[in-house]
C-alpha cells in the first residue's frame, strides 16, 4: 500500500480513512514502525506546513491531530517495549502551558521499545510537579518537550529549582520539540537535544553509558 493515502488522510482530517488505511497496511505486513515515520508523522509535518502559510487554522488542525491519533493509537501498543530488565528510568512531560502531546507521545513510544521504563507526567505540567516526580521516582533521564517559543522558558526554572535542591546528581536532562535546539540546550544548561525519537534514543543511550 502506498502510505502517502495515510499521509493525505490525516491532511484531509478523514479520521475512518486513517483507520481504515492503517489497518490494511498492517494486514499487508508494513511494520509499525513504518507507518508511524513515513506517514503519521510525515502528515502531521504537512499540517504543521499548512498552519505556517495559514491554510489550516486551529480547528483543521485538532481535527487532524484527531486523525493522526487515531492512527498512532492502533500501532503504537504493536511497537512493543523491550522485556527485561529496564535499562534506566525516564521521566518525560511536556511543559507547563503548552498542550503539544503528539512529538512527547512519539519520543515515549521509541523510548520504551528501545527497553527503557518510562513515567509520562502528561501534557501541560508545573514545574513543581516535574521537580516533585524527579524527587520522589528518582530518574536516570528527565525528558522535557515544548513546541511554543512562550513555554519553553520553563524549561530554564525546572533546570534552576532541581540544581537549587541537588537533585542533578545521578540526572541527565534531554529536551526536544519544534522550536529547540542546540543553542538553546546549552543557554539552558541541560544535558542534550534531540530533534526527532531517534536523536531523543540516540541520547540517551549515550547519556547513560
Ligand atoms: C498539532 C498542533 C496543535 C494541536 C496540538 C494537538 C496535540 N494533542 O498535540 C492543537 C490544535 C491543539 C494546537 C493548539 C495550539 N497551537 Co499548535 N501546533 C500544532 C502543529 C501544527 C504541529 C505540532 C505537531 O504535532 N507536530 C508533529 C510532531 C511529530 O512533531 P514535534 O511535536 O515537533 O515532535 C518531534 C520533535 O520535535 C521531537 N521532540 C518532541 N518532543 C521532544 C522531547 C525530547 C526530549 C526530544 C529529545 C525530542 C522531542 O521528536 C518528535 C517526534 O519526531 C505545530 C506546527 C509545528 N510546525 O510544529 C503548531 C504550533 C506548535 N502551534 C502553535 C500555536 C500558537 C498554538 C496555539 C496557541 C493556537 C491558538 N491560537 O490557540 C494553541 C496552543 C495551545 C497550548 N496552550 O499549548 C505555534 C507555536 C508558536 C510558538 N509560539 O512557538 C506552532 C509552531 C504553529 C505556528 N507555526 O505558529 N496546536
Amino acid at each position: 500500500m502506498d502510505l502517502d493515502k495515510i499521509k493525505k488522510a490525516i491532511i484531509d482530517m478523514d479520521d475512518g480513512a486513517v483507520k481504515t488505511l492503517v489497518e490494511t497496511a498492517l494486514k499487508e505486513k508494513i511494520s509499525a514502525q513504518e507507518i508511524l515515520q513515513n506517514s503519521l508523522i510525515a502528515g502531521m509535518k504537512e499540517v504543521g506546513r499548512l498552519f505556517s502559510e495559514q491554510v489550516y487554522f486551529v480547528p483543521e488542525v485538532l481535527l487532524a491531530s484527531e486523525a493522526f491519533y487515531i492512527g498512532f493509537n492502533i500501532i503504537s501498543p504493536l511497537i512493543k517495549p523491550q522485556q527485561g530488565k529496564s535499562k534506566a528510568k525516564v521521566v518525560m512531560c511536556v511543559i507547563e502551558g503548552d498542550i503539544h502531546d503528539i512529538g512527547k507521545n512519539i519520543v515515549k513510544v521509541m523510548i520504551e521499545a528501545a527497553g527503557y521504563e518510562v513515567i509520562d507526567l502528561g501534557r501541560n505540567v508545573a514545574v513543581k510537579r516535574i521537580v516533585d516526580a524527579v524527587e520522589k521516582e528518582k530518574p536516570d533521564v528527565l525528558a522535557m518537550s515544548s513546541l511554543m517559543t512562550t513555554t519553553m522558558m520553563s524549561m530554564t526554572e525546572v533546570i534552576k529549582e532541581l540544581d537549587k535542591m541537588g537533585l542533578r546528581k545521578n540526572l541527565k536532562i534531554i529536551v526536544g520539540g519544534a522550536p529547540l535546539n542546540q543553542e538553546f540546550c546549552d543557554q539552558i544548561g541541560a544535558d542534550g537535544y534531540g530533534c526527532d525519537a531517534q536523536e531523543a534514543v540516540q541520547l540517551i543511550e549515550e547519556l547513560i553509558k
